[in-house]
């Protein structure tokens, strides 16, 4: 969603770089940049004016130090990061568990803004995380609600409490209290409580939110809102504010064409934090929010981050170690693994979606390839490997022409497919041995390699080197985290 903002940063920095020394007019011309790239991407006025005018204060007051150094962009490139993270909120906050469950959430937000696809997400984030979550259906507006609550607890595999059947749609403040009581005496420990949205700032339905608050005493009121409303997102978290008040917030439809400037005024703006952010409309399409990452990807450098986390959530503990030690002992890397490998991919979502958390994905090559990314290629390419026999899998050597038919017929693609994979997977196997090894690939040093000095040569590093050396990214992850 921050593609616009994204270029036009990359853009302001590279003029900026390719001035040669800095000075002062240089900054106010990247500041003017700054607010302009800001201003288009529906930033509110007075959160785009004070931020760059903070940038413009760091800047020239670093530019006497900066005379000598080297890098004098880099230097201001770093406090546009540090400003950046700190209009998003600073600090990624979460969920302040009630001393006595269970912790009460409740969510508030315009109709359509996605706070009951939010209740399900959450729920099922919590339940991962070993709560016992309660979605509560509070939003008795329209017949459809509890409907749409419950099909979204069986999706998250939580229970739900609403009214009873064939007593009317009933009241939304007493649903609320009894709910607390469930939750008390069946041990559930989180309860998420959904209410009615309202069009626009709708006098009634702000009485019934403050009701239900009142009643309910929320240990958080998360507003949610939908980032693609532009300019009208502060106004509207003004008002649910002064109306219901809340202690943070939820942006949603992040997936889609939005500017980001939902994002970037309203923490500001609200003094509230920005929580979580639902990016579509599955369960999983759900992120803790973290400002220092929100602003590396506006600013190019990718969400490295949230990658390694995903790859982590994927890849079982056991299929990285087997991994890894598969590695170490010098077994080959066979079509078996590969086979295991996409599989874990395919539980970290959609390729172009992991694929755009890279730094420089926003950047006009690699957007094209993005867009034109085959998401079908997994699905084939698993479809080959799983028409071959076990031993063919191990060993891909023994694949003759009549075997290579048959598995093309098997799966439904073609001999050139089939032969295709075959090569690319025998240069990935030839790749992986040179780099255990310890040779070099096209002019590379290798991983474990004779550039390496506490690798001892040639031979095989010793065991204690080699295991903290893992090129399993799952198994970094891991660690890291
Ligand atoms: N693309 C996308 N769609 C979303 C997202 N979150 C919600 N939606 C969709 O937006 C529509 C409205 O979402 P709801 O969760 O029903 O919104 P609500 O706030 O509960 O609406 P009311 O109950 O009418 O107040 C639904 O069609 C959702 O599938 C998101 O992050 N991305
Ligand atoms: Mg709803």
């Amino acid at each position: 969603m921050f593609d616009s903002l994204t270029g036009k940063f990359a853009n302001a920095f590279t003029a900026l770089r390719n001035r040669g020394r800095i000075g002062t007019g240089d900054i106010d011309e990247l500041c003017g940049e700054i607010r302009k790239a800001l201003l288009d991407a529906d930033v509110a006025l007075a959160v785009a004016e004070s931020f760059v005018a903070k940038i413009n204060e760091r800047a020239q007051a670093a530019l006497p130090q900066l005379r000598q150094s080297t890098n004098q962009s880099q230097a201001i490139y770093a406090i546009v990061n540090e400003e950046l993270i700190s209009i998003l909120g600073g600090a990624a906050r979460r969920i302040r568990l009630a001393k006595n469950p269970p912790t009460v959430i409740m969510l508030a937000g315009l109709q359509g803004s996605g706070k009951t696809t939010l209740a399900g997400k959450l729920a099922h984030y919590f339940k991962t995380q070993g709560d016992t979550p309660l979605l509560v259906a509070a939003d008795l507006q329209r017949p459809n609600a509890v409907t749409q609550l419950s099909v979204v607890a069986t999706n998250a595999k939580v229970p739900v409490f609403a009214p009873e059947a064939g007593n009317g749609l009933g009241d939304p403040i007493k649903v609320a209290r009894e709910s607390l009581k469930f939750a008390r005496e069946k041990m559930h420990n989180i309860v998420i409580i959904d209410t009615a949205g309202r069009l626009g700032v709708d006098l009634e339905l702000m009485n019934e939110a403050k009701a239900i608050r009142d009643a309910v005493n929320p240990d958080e009121i998360i507003f949610v809102v939908d980032s693609m409303i532009g300019q009208d997102a502060v106004r509207t978290a003004q008002a649910f504010l002064d109306g219901v008040g809340f202690d943070g917030v939820a942006l949603t439809k992040l997936d889609g064409d939005a500017k980001g400037g939902a994002a970037l005024s309203i923490a500001q703006i609200t003094a509230r934090p920005i929580m979580y952010v639902s990016n579509g409309e599955k369960l999983q399409d759900f992120d803790l929010f973290y400002p220092d990452r929100m602003a590396s990807r506006i600013l190019g450098m990718g969400d490295i981050q949230s990658l390694a986390e995903q790859a982590k959530q994927a890849f079982d503990g056991d299929t990285a170690a087997k991994l890894e030690s598969k590695f170490v002992e010098g077994d080959d890397f066979t079509l078996e693994d590969f086979l295991e490998q996409m599989q874990a991919m395919k539980k970290m979502g959609s390729m172009s979606k992991l694929l755009g958390m890279l730094p420089g994905a926003n950047s006009g090559a690699m957007k094209k390839q993005l867009e034109n990314f085959d998401e079908g290629e997994l699905v084939r390419t698993q479809a080959i490997v799983q028409s071959m026999t076990p031993s063919e899998r191990r060993e891909p050597k023994i694949l003759n022409g009549s075997r290579r038919i048959r598995i093309a017929n098997g799966s439904g693609r073609s001999v050139k497919e089939v032969n295709s994979l075959v090569d690319r997977f025998s240069a990935a196997q030839k790749m992986m041995r040179t780099m255990r090894n310890g040779g070099s690939i096209s002019g590379l040093p290798g991983r474990l390699g004779n550039s390496a000095p506490q690798s001892g040569g040639m031979g095989k590093p010793p065991p204690n080197k080699k295991k903290s050396r893992s090129g399993n990214p799952a198994k970094r992850a891991q660690t890291e985290g």
